[in-house]
Order: structure tokens, then C-alpha cells, then sequence
């Protein structure tokens, strides 16, 4: 099998990557942040100090995700370690630190080599996930540092014929609009054979002052997180945020079942953002939304993966946390 690697994973991601991911990078700020109202990419959260950050909230008392999630694969580790072991092929989109795979492959490996692909636009989380693994001979390590959809069709043109486990963990999932996460749904379905898995984890709806404590929490950690995406951008693309002149916030929009993260401008002020070639004038109170967080019904997570060519399999609940982890098979 190829290994797929990255052009940048030897560098560390606070530096600015080779060629191409910059000039992305400004084109996409540019283009976010055009938009009414003004936005900026998602994913660009994650550098090394972003995913840093988001580790330490996934230790939050107040962000119950990554803690529900863990636990939904302790209690039912049995089935899963049997899964895995049905498996020649496993990928973790969005691999974040690996804490979890390494979990459910514990105990599941033994006998037979098994491929594993990272899919990760995190240098940092692949770097973490993959050293996880450095102890297993019989696990080979592909990083891959993509976007889930890149990702995929790399491991659709490299994987074996055996069966693939295709894990989305930790409610990445609620980064995506509806129609983008049919689309991803159905960008894992055409990687997918019939037979093969599909585990999803999904948080689901919840009281909103549980919603807003997780995303604005007390220690001020998701604040930092928010605003590291300024830093990231000043650095990177030679802007001059002041990023003590933007104040995190988070709402709840019921109608559209989804959290949302804002940069809140505490004042008129002007950004130069130089490789973007782009004067930007903000107003006083005026938000850039950096990100959705969609929650879901129980139901509703089948309803959306179905379609696109899946059959579930299993469904199981983390009750006081509200988080659901589903098992969905490729038809
Ligand atoms: C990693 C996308 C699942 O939406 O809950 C944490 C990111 N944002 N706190 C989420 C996040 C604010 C997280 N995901």
C-alpha cells in the first residue's frame, strides 16, 4: 500500500505550510469573510496552539462531548473490539489527539496487520495520534493532512479488499450545514464497500444554559480558542487584528438546531489582512461567525445517514450527557 504523506508533516503546524495551504488559507479568509455576515473557515481553528486549546476544553466539566463519547466506548467495548477486529482497515476523521482510537483498538489487535488512516487537517493531532501507535508493529500508520473529503478519496484509491471502519467521533459531524453533511455521508458511502462500518458520534439537543455553559465556558478556555483563529490569521497572513478588540460569544439557535461561535468587534475598527488583499471595516457590535455546532434528535442521525446508502446497525445512548454514538453498516 502507498503511504500517503503529507508535504508538511515534517514542519510544525504553527509554521506557515509550503506553497499551496497558504495561498488556500488567504483565499478562503478572503472569501469568509466577504460573506453576510462576515464568516471565518472553521477549520483553520485547529493550529497547533487551536488544537491545544481544544484538547484542554474536552477536560472541561462543562463540555461533556469527549468525556460522554469516551465513556459510551468503555461500556461497550465488547461489541466495538469485535467490530475491530472484523476489520483490515480503519480511518478516524478529524483524529484529534487518538486518545480514543487507541481506546477501542486496545485489546482489539493482535494477530493481523491492520491499516490505519489519520485524516486530519491538524498537523499537530496527527503527529499525536500516529506516536500512539508507534508501539504497534502490525498497525500501519497513514496520515493523511486533508480535509475529510481529500482524505477519503486517498484511502478509496489505497485501501485492500477487505472490510473498512470508517470512525467520525466526537460530534465533528456538527460542523456541517444539512446539505454538506449529506454530501460528507455520502463521500463515505462511495469509499465504502458494502458490508463495511460506519461509527458515528453525534451530540444531541440539550437544555441551552447546558449548551451555552459548553461553549462559553467559566474559564474562558473557549474564548481563547475563538480567538486564537485572529492570531493564527495575523500571523499567517499578515493582518493586525486586534484580538482584545473582539469578544467571544455563543448562542443558541433553536430553529436551526445549532450553536454558534462568534468574534463580536467591541468597537469601529479597521483589519488589514495582507495576503488576502483585504481592508476590512467593522462596527462597533458587529460578529464574524467562526462556527456552527449543529445538535441533533436521536432519530435524526438515522435519518440523515440512511439515505445516502447506510443501514443502522446499533444506536447507543449516553443519557446525561445526551450524546448518541451510531453504528451504521454500508449497503
Ligand atoms: C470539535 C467541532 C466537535 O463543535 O463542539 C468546541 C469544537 N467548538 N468548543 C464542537 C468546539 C467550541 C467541537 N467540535
Amino acid at each position: 500500500m502507498r503511504v500517503v504523506r503529507s508535504s508538511v508533516s515534517s514542519r510544525r503546524s504553527g509554521t506557515a505550510p509550503i506553497g499551496q495551504p497558504t495561498r488556500d488559507f488567504a483565499r478562503e479568509v478572503r472569501e469568509h469573510l466577504r460573506r453576510t455576515p462576515r464568516q471565518l473557515p472553521t477549520s483553520y481553528l485547529y493550529d497547533e496552539l487551536g488544537s491545544t486549546l481544544f484538547e484542554a476544553i474536552c477536560r472541561l466539566p462543562w463540555y461533556r462531548i469527549w468525556r460522554a463519547e469516551q465513556a459510551l466506548l468503555a461500556r461497550h467495548a465488547f461489541p466495538l473490539r469485535s467490530l475491530v477486529r472484523s476489520c483490515s482497515s480503519i480511518a478516524e476523521l478529524g483524529c484529534g489527539s487518538g486518545e480514543k482510537l487507541a481506546a477501542l483498538m486496545a485489546g482489539a489487535i493482535g494477530g493481523r496487520a491492520i491499516d490505519l488512516h489519520l485524516v486530519d487537517v491538524s498537523a499537530t493531532a496527527l503527529a499525536l495520534t500516529a506516536s500512539r501507535f508507534s508501539g504497534f508493529p502490525r498497525v500501519r500508520v497513514h496520515r493523511h493532512q486533508q480535509v475529510y473529503t481529500e482524505g477519503l478519496s486517498q484511502i478509496g484509491l489505497n485501501r485492500d479488499a477487505g472490510r473498512l471502519l470508517v470512525l467520525f467521533l466526537g460530534s465533528n459531524v456538527g460542523n456541517f450545514h444539512a446539505s454538506e453533511a449529506e454530501a460528507f455521508f455520502r463521500t463515505v458511502r462511495r469509499t465504502s464497500r458494502p458490508g463495511d462500518l460506519f461509527l458515528l458520534g453525534a451530540d444531541l439537543v440539550k437544555p441551552e444554559k447546558d449548551l451555552l455553559l459548553a461553549y462559553d465556558d467559566p474559564l474562558g478556555l473557549t474564548a481563547a480558542f475563538n480567538k486564537n483563529l485572529l492570531v493564527r490569521v495575523n500571523r499567517e497572513l499578515g493582518a493586525d487584528f486586534d484580538v482584545t478588540g473582539f469578544a467571544h460569544r455563543a448562542v443558541w439557535r433553536p430553529d436551526a438546531s445549532r450553536m454558534e461561535m462568534h468574534l463580536v468587534s467591541a468597537r469601529d475598527q479597521i483589519v488589514r489582512i495582507r495576503a488576502a488583499r483585504l481592508v476590512l471595516r467593522v462596527t462597533d457590535g458587529e460578529p464574524i461567525w467562526t462556527e456552527s455546532s449543529y445538535k441533533y434528535k436521536r432519530r435524526q442521525i438515522v435519518t440523515m445517514v440512511e439515505p445516502q446508502g447506510f443501514a443502522r446497525r446499533e444506536q447507543w445512548m449516553d443519557e446525561p450527557a445526551r450524546y448518541a454514538l451510531t453504528l451504521f453498516e454500508a449497503r
